[in-house]
C-alpha cells in the first residue's frame, strides 16, 4: 500500500508511521517540522499551503491518506483563526486533492471535543446534541459533516473516529486538554510531583496508543459496505480522572503527589463526555479495546524508562 501521512510527527503520527512500516507500506511521512525517520521517506508540509499539499498528492499518488495534522484543543484557543485554517480549511483542501489524485481511502480523526455542555456525559450516544464550545471542537464537528458530505456527494471514501485522550509513553503531547495523563506519568518519574490544570474529579475517556493505532487500521481495513457512519465513530477504551490516575501512580511511586490548579482547560474538559456508547463501532467494524487503566499503567511503566 502506498500511503501519505500528514502530521506524522505528532502523538498518533509517530506510532502510525511505525505500524504502517511494519505492515510493509510505502510511506511518505509529512509534517510542518522536519522529520527524521530512518528508512522512511519524509517531507516538510504545511497543510495550510493548499498548492503544496496538492503537489504532494499528485506526485506521490497514495492509495491511502492519513490526515493527522491538527492544532489541538488548548492551543486552538490562543490561535482560533489559525486553528480553523489547519483543522477545517486544510481538511477541505485535502479532500478535494484526494479526489483529484484518485486516493482510495482517507482517514481523518475527529474528537470527543465535537461534543458540548448539553451532550449527555455518560454513555454519550453516537447521535446526540453536539454544541462544542471550543474552536477545535467546532472544527471537528464541521469536519465530521464535511467528511459525510464528501462521501455522499463526491464519493470520497473518508473514515473517522471521535478520539478521546490518547496515552502513550513515546511522546509528550502538547496543546491538548487530555495531555495531563501523559505528563503525570513523566513528572511522577522525573520529579515525584505534578501540577494538574484540571480539577481532580474530572473524568474523561482515554485510550492507550496501541488501541488507537489498531482502531485506525481496523477501521481502514473494513469493507466500505460495513460502515454505516461517514461522520465519525464513537469509540470507548477506559475513563479516568486525574485523581484516579494519581492513585494508580501512587501504587508504584508512593510519595507521588498532584497539586491541582485548574485553568481554562477545565471548561473544555467539563463539556466533553465521560464515557461513550461505542456499540455502532463494535457492530460495524468489530471495535474492541484491549487496554483498561490497569493494563495502560503496566504498559507505561514498562516503556517509560526508554523515554524519560
Ligand atoms: C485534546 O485534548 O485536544 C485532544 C482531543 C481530545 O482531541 N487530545
Amino acid at each position: 500500500m502506498r500511503v501519505l501521512i500528514t502530521g506524522a510527527g505528532g502523538q498518533i503520527g509517530r506510532e502510525l508511521v511505525i505500524a504502517l512500516y511494519r505492515r510493509g507500506d510505502q510511506i511518505l511521512a509529512t509534517d510542518i517540522q522536519p522529520l527524521n525517520y530512518s528508512g522512511i521517506q519524509t517531507a516538510t508540509l504545511d497543510v495550510t499551503n493548499s498548492q503544496a499539499m496538492w503537489e504532494v498528492l499528485m506526485d506521490w499518488r497514495p492509495q491511502e491518506v492519513f490526515h493527522l495534522a491538527a492544532y489541538l484543543s488548548a492551543r486552538s484557543e490562543s490561535n482560533p483563526y489559525e486553528s480553523w485554517q489547519v483543522n477545517f480549511t486544510a481538511t477541505w483542501h485535502l479532500f478535494e486533492a484526494c479526489l483529484e489524485a484518485g486516493v482510495q481511502r482517507v482517514f481523518w480523526p475527529s474528537s470527543i471535543a465535537a461534543f458540548g455542555p448539553h451532550t449527555p456525559r455518560a454513555q454519550t450516544p453516537q447521535y446526540t446534541v453536539m454544541d462544542p464550545i471550543g474552536i477545535y471542537g467546532i472544527a471537528k464537528l464541521a469536519g465530521e459533516r464535511l467528511a459525510e458530505y464528501f462521501y455522499l456527494r463526491r464519493g470520497l471514501d473518508v473514515r473517522s473516529i471521535r478520539f478521546p485522550g490518547i496515552v502513550g509513553p513515546a511522546h509528550l503531547p502538547m496543546g491538548g486538554t487530555t495531555d495531563f495523563a501523559v505528563h503525570m506519568f513523566y513528572d511522577a518519574l522525573q520529579k515525584g510531583t505534578y501540577t494538574c490544570y484540571l480539577k481532580p474529579h474530572t473524568r474523561l475517556p482515554m485510550l492507550y496508543i496501541e488501541d488507537a493505532i489498531r482502531a485506525i487500521l481496523e477501521l481502514m481495513a473494513a469493507p466500505p459496505e460495513a460502515l454505516s457512519i461517514r461522520g465519525a465513530y464513537n469509540i470507548q477504551g477506559m475513563s479516568f480522572s486525574p485523581a484516579e490516575l494519581e492513585a494508580e501512580i501512587q501504587k508504584r511511586i508512593p510519595h507521588f503527589r498532584c497539586v491541582y490548579e485548574p485553568d481554562f482547560r477545565q471548561a473544555l474538559a467539563e463539556s466533553w463526555p465521560e464515557t461513550l456508547d461505542d456499540s455502532i463501532a463494535r457492530k460495524d467494524w468489530g471495535w474492541k479495546p484491549q487496554y483498561d487503566l490497569y493494563a495502560l499503567c503496566e504498559a507505561m511503566w514498562k516503556a517509560l524508562p526508554l523515554y524519560t
